[in-house]
């Protein structure tokens, strides 16, 4: 199909941005023919969808709403506006007006609404409140619930926070804000790998090391750089994770590091919540990146003379047995996991999750060592990382 012109509501996205009150949305053009849809499936793991987003003008509208119903826990509207905006996403074209959605899933009342005219008061309000969330989730280590509740205590700022008695907050979350806060390019990712991997052959050469997350993905711009590593000798994972750790300690790059020991359990498998932590060793750190080890330059601001950054990295350590299954848990996008999972189990009476895939009618696990053979046990086409940025 060729790419059309997109409706024009930039004024409504920047409106909401700048929160500025937004009365109105432009109504759709009327009596037009509806764009052809392609069958397009209810599931993300079934859409092929590249970082290219033709609807960025919806899907941003759709993340902001999400978002404000997360925080409110409104879990039914959140999963919705998410869905809509992650089926918009897997168009590879941009959605004119509104008849041309009339055949896609996941597109209901609610966000048929959002498109033509009838939400705009609440975007509004949702916008305040979604600005204070942004704000404190985007201290490391704070999350959802936490935001909402110091939001639903009335405060509004850190310096609210800091200086509030019944606020119990993490130092940890606070330091290298700056630097933490701003997002990572390719490049310093890159350069993160050269030095993880260095550490990593020095220790076991045989050593597996896998780029996962949003870069694996082929995103330009990520929150951190999230790895796997592991080694072919089963049960020696979490010792090479510590060495490791221990390595970036001694060359003086490791700010700050939450380690959690393994609590893998198989008879604790399958696990039926989606958005559990998995039980594999991992760590969350903060590493120095110097700007001569970065091929370009470093992400900072203007007049930031220091020759460093501090970026967040993420570590996992699963056992070679679950390879594959963690390498695909964190390569997420988290729409196409948990369309993967929801899939599984509704349609296949499977249970997904990072450490392994149960039959629940042959009660067994499936056996895999990469990817292909999950989606393969599962009936489904293989989709590559560059296409899961549902
Ligand atoms: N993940 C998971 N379990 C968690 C956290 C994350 O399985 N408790 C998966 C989902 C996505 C992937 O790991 C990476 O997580 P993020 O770094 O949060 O997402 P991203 O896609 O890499 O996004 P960003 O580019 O912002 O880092
Ligand atoms: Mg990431």
């Amino acid at each position: 199909l060729p790419k059309m012109q997109v409706l024009d509501i930039g004024w409504f996205t920047d409106s909401m941005r700048e929160g500025k009150p937004v009365d109105t949305l432009p109504r759709l053009p009327e009596g037009s023919t509806p764009t052809p849809v392609a069958t397009v499936s209810q599931y993300a793991c079934k859409r092929r969808t590249t970082t290219q987003n033709n609807n960025k003008i919806f899907t941003d509208a759709f993340e902001v709403l999400a978002e404000s119903y997360e925080f409110n826990e409104i879990e039914g509207r959140c999963l919705a506006f998410r869905r809509a905006a992650s089926v918009l996403k897997s168009l590879p074209w941009a959605v004119q007006r509104l008849e041309a959605t009339q055949d896609l899933p996941c597109l209901g009342g609610h966000t048929k609404a959002v498109i033509q005219d009838t939400e705009p008061s609440k975007l509004c309000s949702f916008r305040r409140q979604r600005s204070c969330h942004s704000l404190f989730t985007s201290v490391f280590g704070v999350g959802v619930k936490t935001a909402e509740k110091w939001y639903r205590r009335g405060l509004r700022s850190f310096r609210d926070i800091l200086t509030n008695s019944h606020v119990v907050f993490f130092p940890a979350g606070f330091l290298h804000y700056g630097d933490i806060s701003r997002a990572v390019s390719e490049a310093e990712a890159r350069a993160l790998g050269n030095i993880i991997d260095e550490a990593v052959r020095a220790i076991t050469p045989d050593a597996v090391l896998a780029l996962t997350g949003g870069f694996r993905r082929g995103k330009e711009f990520g929150h951190d750089v999230d790895y796997l590593l592991t080694t072919p000798e089963l049960g020696k994972e979490e010792a090479l994770l510590l060495s490791v750790i221990d390595r970036l300690k001694h060359q003086s790059i490791l700010l700050y590091c939450d380690y959690q020991a393994s609590t893998l359990d198989m008879d604790q498998l399958p696990c039926r919540r989606f958005e559990a932590m998995d039980h594999f060793a991992k760590c969350f750190l903060i590493l120095r990146l110097e700007a001569g080890q970065v091929e370009g330059d470093l992400q900072r601001v203007e007049g930031d003379s220091r020759s460093w950054r501090a970026v967040r990295v993420d570590l996992v350590s699963p056992p070679i047995d679950h390879y594959a299954f963690a390498l695909l848990g964190w390569s997420g996008s988290r729409q196409f996991e948990r369309d993967l999972r929801r899939f599984a189990r509704l349609e296949r009476k499977m249970l997904l999750d990072n450490h392994a895939l149960y039959d629940l009618t042959k009660k067994e696990f499936l056996e895999a060592k990469t990817e292909k053979d999950i989606f393969a046990h599962l009936g489904l086409e293989y989709i590559e990382p560059w296409q899961r940025n549902a």
